[in-house]
């Protein structure tokens, strides 16, 4: 992507794009694959607040992992569908 770039989420595929209510950013990932770094996303959306806070449905979450940044959305309905993007 470069800037400029647009990005349509549309988790329930109707064409029509959603809006997460929330977006995070976890920082850094330590992990041996993308699917392992945005499982660790989802677990602690925060890495500010003390403990785990856990991604919710219909949140968004950008992470790092391996020098590149990451966007998932949580989708609404369907809690830990995963959608990754390399930004
Ligand atoms: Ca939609
Ligand atoms: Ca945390």
């Amino acid at each position: 992507m470069k800037e400029g770039d647009r990005l349509l989420i549309d988790t329930n595929d109707d064409g029509v794009g959603e809006t997460p209510a929330t977006l995070f950013y976890t920082g850094r990932i330590s992990a041996s694959s993308l699917a392992g770094a945005v499982n660790a996303a989802y677990r602690d959306k925060n890495f500010k607040r003390r403990g785990q806070q856990k991604l919710q449905a219909n949140e968004a979450v950008f992470l790092q992992w391996q020098g590149r940044t990451y966007l998932t959305v949580n989708d609404p309905s369907l809690a830990l569908q995963q959608i990754a993007i390399c930004c």
